[in-house]
């Protein structure tokens, strides 16, 4: 069995990338619920981000979405941020909720509209620069509704030239992550449906883009760890956004519905140094918290997330070379499922402990009284959301 100290190790060097729009309102095309307390704006955001943070010990990065998280000044924003304990991860851009792109963003017909959503792209690479994040997340609703809609090929050349747009202003520090949807809102085709049109533009662009894995944007029954593990052996794995699905893109808590899909793809992570920081393999969260408690949400999230590494780093490997080589194809598997059937609750308890936090994060969140501070506080203003 692996050395449960290094096992430690690992999962205190992990970093888990917590999204502030998972802090605001969000809800469904058919409502959305507010809830006392929610962030007015960014800084109430990273507050509620740090108490994540706070009580994990491993959530110490939070992506941006913009325009959502707009503010005058982002100097101003990471300094607020390095106060709290916590920094500015990912900055994923939004060109999907502007009139001008009905027809797409950077994929649409007419140049103008092009070149606006470029210009957006440009600007989160100057916030990026002002808040040191390293990385761009791309995301593109492009796409069309019917057959003829427009040209399948002319669509595929105005992405490649807005994504080579981008990536000559990255910096050499700098990467952009490119993300690939299945469908939604586009419902016939979809511009970057799949990881392989993801990986083709981003292979074309160079070694500054990588693909990322949004676990709920696959067909039902898409073996996800086939292509994390692929990914990862041509060194084009950016980052992931977890969530979890039933149906379509539901954006539930990972690890809520199939928390052996979750340790399956970490199995691959681990397997093939994808924990190793130098891989740069971003841990992010993708998540909207409809009708549970926002913060408390998260901190179940990351908890699942560290419990699905925790198995995949108890996977002991040699064992499973050996009977993979032996062709002891029960044997192997039993290797795998002997890690997942592990109970590493005690285990992540005591590294908590270690690392001088409480033993169970929910609780020792429910402790602080954050939640019953921030909703007799937060009255007036206006609640962050969607704005969709
Ligand atoms: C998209 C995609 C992006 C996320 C938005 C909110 O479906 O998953 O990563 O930024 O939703
Ligand atoms: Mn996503």
């Amino acid at each position: 069995m692996p050395d449960p100290s290094a096992v430690k190790a690992a999962l205190q060097a992990q970093e888990i990338e917590t999204p502030s729009w998972g802090y605001a309102n969000s809800g469904t095309r058919f409502k959305v619920f507010a809830q006392a307390g929610v962030p007015r704006d960014p800084f109430e955001k990273l507050a509620d981000a740090a108490q994540v943070h706070a009580v994990t010990g491993v959530a110490p990065l939070v992506s941006l979405h913009i325009p959502w998280d707009r503010v005058d000044d982002y100097a101003a924003l990471a300094a607020h941020a390095a106060d709290l304990g916590v920094r500015i991860g990912m900055i994923n851009s939004n060109t999907f909720q502007d009139d001008d792109f009905k027809l797409g963003s950077v994929a649409h017909p007419d140049p103008a509209v092009r070149r606006k959503a470029v210009e957006h792209l440009l600007d989160c690479v100057d916030i990026m620069d002002a808040t040191g994040s390293d990385s761009l997340k791309l995301w593109f609703a492009d796409g069309t509704n019917y057959p003829g809609q427009d040209d399948i090929v002319a669509r595929q050349d105005r992405l490649f030239e807005a994504l080579s747009q981008i990536y000559e202003r990255l910096g050499d520090d700098q990467r952009m992550v490119l993300e690939y949807k299945l469908f939604e809102p586009a419902f016939y085709t979809t511009d970057v449906p799949d990881w392989g049109t993801s990986y083709a533009h981003c292979l074309k662009l160079g070694p500054k883009a990588k693909v990322v894995v949004d676990t709920g944007h696959h067909a039902p029954g898409t073996n996800i760890e086939f292509i994390v593990a692929f990914l990862l052996r041509e060194g084009k794995l950016g980052a992931f956004d977890f969530n979890s699905r039933f149906y379509a893109d539901d954006d539930l808590m990972v690890g809520a519905a199939d928390p052996f899909q979750l340790f399956r793809i970490l199995h691959e992570v681990a397997k093939n140094g994808g924990f190793d920081r130098a891989t740069g393999v971003a841990f992010m969260l993708d998540q909207c918290h409809n009708i549970e408690a926002k913060i408390p949400a998260m901190i179940r999230s990351v908890m699942n997330v560290q419990e699905a590494t925790t198995k995949a780093l108890l996977v002991d490997l040699p064992a499973l070379r050996e009977a993979q080589a032996a062709g002891d194809v029960l044997g192997a598997h039993a290797v795998l499922m002997d890690a997942y059937d592990t109970d590493v609750r005690p285990m992540l308890a005591d590294l908590r402990e270690e690392m001088g936090l409480g033993p169970d994060p929910v609780a020792a969140y429910r402790a602080t009284g954050y939640a019953e501070k921030i909703a007799a506080e937060r009255v007036g203003g206006v609640q962050a959301g969607w704005g969709a």
